[in-house]
């Protein structure tokens, strides 16, 4: 058995008002309370640090880069990182990072037990557009605020086993969980912030958004024999609502545990990496079975023209 203890940490709302170390506070208290209950990895949102400041339209870049983190740890997210050194847990979370070189990413870290940043992902699916958009419900503004991500979808040796990342609208693309899975990963670590209702029609109400994140998390986590953990901020931010439903799923596509609240609430489940060798080495053992030089040779069978040589 390789059991890795992991603490989901939803956070409710963050006010545009409430500053980063407001924010590191009630990180710190949900830390607590995942050692409370044995956890060695804890898992925050997508943007943990802030509102999900791209709903505001901002045309001035030097109040879009306050929104931003220069250095990690900042200052206010040193405590954070002491607080896990002090623990010996493990941590990932997302923020937005602005460069030496001035380039701003949606990003997300893995942070090992020791306090050392072991690993980072930079976000690759940006929902939204660039431009104001009066036809909206609300702003979904990534698009003006981030870079794609360039650092693709790897995997990092930690905890006894092999840890991925990604984040919030990546989850619903198979193409993320297939190039970690080629990886051999063994659990993937995603934080989201998704509002409500759908910003283009307001027509798809929280209980589809639910399902679909259900859906997308579960069946990543079965299709590549590995543990998922999709962690929310959840609740209504200056009138704006995100949905709640941070999950922990097992390597069967089971969720194993399931946040009932919009506020910042903790899952902890012993989650035993061994659990994906089932999976890995029988219908999911891409090795034998997911053989792409044959891929042609079926399409010709069917009918369908092959491309030149
Ligand atoms: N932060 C996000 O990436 N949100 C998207 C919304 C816009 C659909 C999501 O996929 O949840």
């Amino acid at each position: 058995m390789r059991i890795v203890t992991t603490a989901a940490a939803q956070m409710g709302p963050i006010q545009r008002s409430d500053t980063r170390s407001v924010v590191v506070e009630r990180m710190i208290a949900l830390m607590d309370e995942a050692k409370a209950q044995g956890a060695d990895f804890i898992v925050y949102p997508e943007l943990a640090l802030t509102t999900f400041f791209p709903r505001w339209y901002i045309e001035d870049q030097a109040e879009v880069d306050t929104w931003f983190e220069r250095e990690m740890p900042s200052p206010e997210t040193l405590p954070l990182f002491r607080r896990a050194r002090e623990h010996g847990m493990a941590m990932s979370f997302g923020y937005a990072e602005l460069t030496p070189e001035g380039q701003h990413f949606n990003t997300s870290i893995i942070v090992d037990k020791h306090g050392a940043i072991i690993g980072k992902y930079r976000k690759i699916h940006l929902p939204g557009h660039s431009e104001y958009d009066p036809e909206r419900t609300h702003q979904h503004l990534e698009k003006r605020y981030f870079l794609p991500g360039d650092l693709g979808f790897p995997v990092w040796r930690t905890m006894g086993g092999l840890f991925g990342m990604c984040v919030c609208n990546d989850r619903r693309w198979p193409e993320t969980y297939r190039v970690m899975g080629l990886q051999g990963v063994e659990m993937v670590a995603l934080g989201y912030n998704t509002p409500s209702i759908n910003s283009q029609n307001g027509a798809e109400g929280p209980e589809q958004r639910l399902f679909h994140n259900r859906l997308s998390v579960q069946a990543g986590a079965y299709q590549n024999a590995t543990w998922v953990v999709a962690v929310a901020k959840a609740g209504v931010e200056d009138g704006h609502p995100l949905i709640g439903g941070s999950l922990i799923v097992d390597p069967n596509g089971v969720i194993v545990a399931e946040c009932r609240t919009e506020e910042d609430e903790l899952l902890v489940h012993p989650c035993d990496l061994d659990d994906t060798v089932f999976g890995k080495t029988t219908i999911f053992d891409f090795v034998r079975h997911r053989r792409v030089e044959h891929y042609g040779l079926i399409t010709s069978q069917t009918g369908v023209v092959l491309p030149p040589e």
